[in-house]
C-alpha cells in the first residue's frame, strides 16, 4: 500500500516504518497517525512479521503533534472528534515495537516513542515535553508514562519547563534502553527486532503482556499473573522445541504454536 507520510519496508520478519514529513520535522498530523495506524494493523495481522521498528530521520523522530493542524481546534471539536485518540492504537499491538530515535522527539513525538515497547536512541536524540510553552499540556500519555519511566522529579521538571533531555541523560534516567551511534541506530534496531521476531511469537506476546501488566498491578498481583502465564507456556509446542534444541545443542525451530 502507498502512503504519503510514512515509508513502509519489509526486512525479513520485521517491518520498518519511517515517518516521512521531513520538511515539518515529522510533525504528527492526522494523516500520518491514520497511515501509521493502518500500517501497524497490517503488520499485526501479517503472520510472517514478528516485530516492528518506528523511526524518523537524522534531524527528527517527530517534533510533536502538528501545531499548524491543531491551532484552530476548539474544545468542542477536540472533544467531539476525540482528537488523537487513535494514537493509543499502537499500545494495543501485541507484536513488539521498537522506537529508533535520532534528533528531536518532542511532545507527541516523545509520547509516540514511549508508547513503543522500548526506545533505542541515537547519540543526537533529544527528548522533551514542551507543550507547556504552547499553553497546553501533554495529551497522549506524556505526564503519565514519563513519570513512570524516569521518576516524578525529572518528569515534573520536564513537563513544567519544557526542558529537553539528551540521549545520555535519557539512558541514565531509564527512558531509553541503549544509546547507539546515529549511523548504527536503524540497523541495530532492525537487528534487535529481527532477533525477537525469530523467537516463539506466543512466548514473545506473553512476555510483553507480563511486563506491561506490572504497570497496572500491585507486585503480588503481577507476580501471580506472571506465574500463570509462565505455566501456560508449557502448553506450547515451542516450549518443547526450545528445550529440546538446547539439550541437543542446536538452534530451535519455533513454529509459533
Ligand atoms: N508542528 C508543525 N510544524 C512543525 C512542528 C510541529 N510540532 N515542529 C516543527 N515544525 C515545522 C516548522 O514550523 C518549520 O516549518 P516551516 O516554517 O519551514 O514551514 C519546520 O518544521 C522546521 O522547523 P524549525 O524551522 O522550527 O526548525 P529548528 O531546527 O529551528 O527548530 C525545533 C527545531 C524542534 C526546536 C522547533 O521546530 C520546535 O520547537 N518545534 C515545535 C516543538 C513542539 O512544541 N512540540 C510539541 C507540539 S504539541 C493530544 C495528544 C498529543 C498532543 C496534543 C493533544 N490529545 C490526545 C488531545 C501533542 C501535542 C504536541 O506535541
Amino acid at each position: 500500500m502507498n502512503y504519503e507520510t510514512i515509508i513502509v519496508e519489509k526486512k525479513e520478519k520485521v517491518i520498518l516504518f519511517t515517518l516521512n514529513r521531513p520538511d515539518q520535522l515529522n510533525a504528527l498530523n492526522s494523516k500520518l497517525i491514520d497511515e501509521l495506524g493502518d500500517g501497524l494493523t497490517n503488520a499485526e495481522l501479517d503472520e510472517n512479521i514478528g516485530a516492528m521498528v518506528i523511526t524518523g530521520n537524522a534531524k527528527a523522530f517527530a517534533a510533536g503533534a502538528d501545531i499548524k493542524e491543531m491551532k484552530d481546534k476548539t474544545f468542542a471539536t477536540a472533544y467531539m472528534e476525540n482528537f488523537i485518540s487513535k494514537w493509543e492504537a499502537i499500545t494495543s499491538c501485541r507484536k513488539p515495537i521498537i522506537a529508533a530515535v535520532a534528533g528531536f522527539a518532542l511532545g507527541g513525538g516523545c509520547e509516540l516513542a514511549m508508547m513503543c515497547d522500548f526506545i533505542l536512541a541515537g547519540e543526537s536524540a533529544k527528548f522533551g515535553q514542551p507543550e507547556i510553552k504552547l499553553g497546553i499540556i501533554p495529551g497522549a500519555g506524556g505526564t503519565q508514562r514519563l513519570t513512570r519511566f524516569i521518576s516524578k522529579p525529572k518528569a515534573m521538571e520536564m513537563v513544567l519547563t519544557g526542558r529537553m533531555m539528551d540521549a545520555d541523560e535519557a539512558e541514565k534516567s531509564g527512558l531509553v534502553s541503549r544509546v547507539l551511534k546515529d549511523e548504527d541506530l536503524v540497523s541495530e534496531a532492525i537487528k534487535t527486532a529481527q532477533s525477537i521476531a525469530n523467537l516463539s511469537l506466543p512466548s514473545v506476546f506473553l512476555a510483553k503482556d507480563s511486563v506491561n501488566y506490572s504497570y497496572e498491578s500491585s507486585l503480588s498481583q503481577g507476580v501471580e499473573y506472571e506465574r500463570k502465564l509462565f505455566h501456560s507456556t508449557f502448553s506450547l509446542e515451542d516450549q518443547k522445541e526450545g528445550m529440546e534444541a538446547f539439550i541437543e545443542k542446536r538452534k530451535p525451530n519455533f513454529k509459533n504454536r
